[in-house]
C-alpha cells in the first residue's frame, strides 16, 4: 500500500515536472488590451505587460502583424516567471523626436527582466530621418541628446531573436549591466549618411553573445564600453558602419577594466573601421583592457582594418599632454583578409606610459586597392610577436616616440 503510494507520488511529481517543462505561455495579445492599428498602443501594451509580468507561470505578450505606433514605452520588471514579447509586426516611432512624451528617455526601454525573450521577425522602427537632421554633434558640444531606439539594462538570461532595428534617432541599441544575453539573426540598420547610429553598445555587462547578425548604420557597429567582460561576436556582417570598438575609455575616472572580447567569422563592409581600440590620452583612468582576440575576419575595402588607438581624440577636442595610463595586454589578431583602401592598414598606436604587451599577428593578408601605397603596419609602443603570412610587411621598427 505504502509502496503504491510512493510510486503514486513519483509519478504525479513526474507528470508536474513534465507540464512545467513544456508549458505553453500564456498569451497576452495586445489587441485585448485595446490596441489597434493605426492607433498609438504605448497603453496597451504596458497594460499586457503589468499583468504577465506577475504570472507566476511563462507568459507571452503578442503584437500581431500589423503596422502599430508606440510614442514611448518603458517596460520594466521584475518578472516572476519567463516572459517573452513577440513582435511579428512593425512598430513605428512618431518621425518627430520632440513628440517623445520624455524627451530625455529611450523609446522603447526594457529594465530589470530575468529569462526575457524578444522574438517575432517584427520591426522596431525609431523613423530617425528627421531627427537626423537635427544632430549636430560633431561641430556642437551641447548638441540636444537624442534617444536611444532601444534600451535594454539590467536584463539577465535573455535571447533576443528574429527582430530588426531600423532607423533609430540614435544609438539603436543600449544594453548596459546586463548578465548572458544572446542577440541571433539581430537586424540593424540605417543608412550610412545617419550620425551617432551605433548598432549595438554593450557597457557594464559580461556575458553577452551577438551571432549570426547583420548591422548596417552610420557609426560603430558594435561599440564596448567599460565594466564589459567575456563578449563573443561571431558570424556578423557589419556594413555600412564604423565597425567594432572598444571604448572611447578613459573619459571618466570611475571606468572599469574591459576583459576577453571574442570577435570571429566577421565580415565588414565597406566601413571606415574594422576593429578598433580607442583610449583617450590626458585622462585620469588607470583600467586595463584584456584579452582580445580576432580571428578570421573579411574586410571589404576597409580604411582603417585594424587600429589600436591610444590617442583617439576626435576633432582635436581633447588635451594631449600625457599619455593615456590604459594598459593594453594580450590581443591576438589572427586570420584577417580582404581589402583596405588607406595605406594604413594595420596601426598598433599603443601609450609611451603603458606599452602594449602579448601582442600577436598572425595571418594577415590585407590588398590596397588604392594608389598611393605602399600598404604598411604602424607599430608605437608594441613589439608584437608575428607568425604566419604578412602582407602588409611587419613593422620594421617599433618607434618609442609620442
Ligand atoms: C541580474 O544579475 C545580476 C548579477 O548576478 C544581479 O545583481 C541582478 O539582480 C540580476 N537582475 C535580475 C533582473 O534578475
Ligand atoms: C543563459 O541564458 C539562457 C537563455 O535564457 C539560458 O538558457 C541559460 O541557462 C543561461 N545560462 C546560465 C549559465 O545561466
Ligand atoms: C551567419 O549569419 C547569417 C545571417 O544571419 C545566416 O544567414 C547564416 O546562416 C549564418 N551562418 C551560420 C553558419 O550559422
Ligand atoms: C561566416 O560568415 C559568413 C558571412 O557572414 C557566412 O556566410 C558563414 O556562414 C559564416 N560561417 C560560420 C562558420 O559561421
Ligand atoms: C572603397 O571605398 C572608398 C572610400 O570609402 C570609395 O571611394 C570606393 O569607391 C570604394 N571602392 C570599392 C571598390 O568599393
Ligand atoms: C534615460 C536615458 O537613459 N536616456 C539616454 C538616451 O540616450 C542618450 C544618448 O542618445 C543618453 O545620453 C541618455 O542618457
Amino acid at each position: 500500500m505504502a509502496t503504491k503510494f510512493i510510486v503514486a507520488i513519483f509519478l504525479f511529481s513526474a507528470l508536474l515536472a513534465c507540464n512545467v517543462n513544456a508549458q505553453i505561455p500564456v498569451l497576452y495579445d495586445v489587441r485585448k488590451y485595446g490596441a489597434n492599428s493605426g492607433a498609438d498602443i504605448s497603453q496597451a501594451l504596458l497594460k499586457a505587460w503589468k499583468e504577465a509580468i506577475v504570472s507566476v507561470v511563462p507568459s507571452k505578450i503578442l503584437i500581431p502583424q500589423g503596422t502599430f505606433t508606440v510614442s514611448q514605452v518603458k517596460l520594466e520588471g521584475p518578472n516572476k516567471a519567463p516572459i517573452e514579447l513577440e513582435v511579428q509586426g512593425t512598430l513605428k516611432a512618431f518621425p518627430d523626436p520632440n513628440q517623445l512624451p520624455d524627451k530625455k528617455a529611450e523609446w522603447i526601454t526594457i529594465n530589470y527582466v530575468n529569462y526575457f525573450t524578444l522574438s517575432g521577425g517584427g520591426v522596431f522602427d525609431g523613423q530617425g530621418q528627421i531627427a537626423w537632421k537635427m544632430n549636430d554633434c560633431h561641430k556642437n558640444k551641447n548638441c540636444p541628446k537624442l534617444p536611444y531606439n532601444l534600451s535594454f539594462n539590467f536584463i539577465n538570461n535573455s535571447i533576443i531573436h528574429d527582430v530588426t532595428t531600423k532607423d533609430s534617432k540614435n544609438f539603436h541599441l543600449n544594453c548596459i549591466s546586463s548578465h548572458n544575453v544572446t542577440f541571433r539573426h539581430f537586424t540593424i540598420s540605417a543608412p550610412d549618411e545617419s550620425p551617432n547610429t551605433d548598432g549595438i553598445h554593450l557597457g557594464r555587462s559580461t556575458r553577452i553573445n551577438i551571432i549570426d547578425s547583420v548591422i548596417r548604420t552610420g557609426d560603430d557597429c558594435v561599440s564596448i564600453g567599460d565594466d564589459t567582460k567575456e563578449v563573443h561576436i561571431e558570424n556578423v556582417t557589419c556594413g555600412p558602419g564604423h565597425g567594432i570598438s572598444i571604448g572611447s575609455l578613459g573619459g571618466y575616472a570611475t571606468e572599469k577594466d574591459v576583459e576577453g572580447i571574442y570577435v570571429k567569422n566577421y565580415t565588414f563592409i565597406g566601413t571606415g573601421n574594422g576593429v578598433r581600440v580607442k583610449t583617450w590620452p590626458t585622462t585620469p583612468a588607470q583600467l586595463s583592457i584584456t584579452n582580445l582576440n580576432f580571428e578570421d575576419l573579411i574586410m571589404d575595402n576597409v580604411s582603417n582594418p585594424i587600429i589600436i588607438d591610444q590617442e583617439y581624440c576626435p576633432h582635436n577636442l581633447c588635451k594631449r599632454d600625457r599619455p593615456s595610463f590604459i594598459k593594453i595586454n594580450k590581443v591576438n589578431l589572427k586570420n584577417i583578409r580582404g581589402t583596405t583602401n588607406s595605406e594604413e592598414a594595420v596601426t598598433l598606436l599603443c601609450s609611451k606610459l603603458k606599452p602594449c604587451e602579448n601582442v600577436v599577428v598572425g595571418d594577415i593578408d590585407l590588398k590596397y586597392n588604392g594608389n598611393r601605397g605602399p600598404v604598411t603596419t604602424k607599430c608605437v609602443n608594441v613589439q608584437p610577436t608575428f607568425v604566419g603570412k604578412q602582407n602588409p610587411p611587419i613593422c620594421a621598427t617599433t618607434a618609442h616616440s609620442v
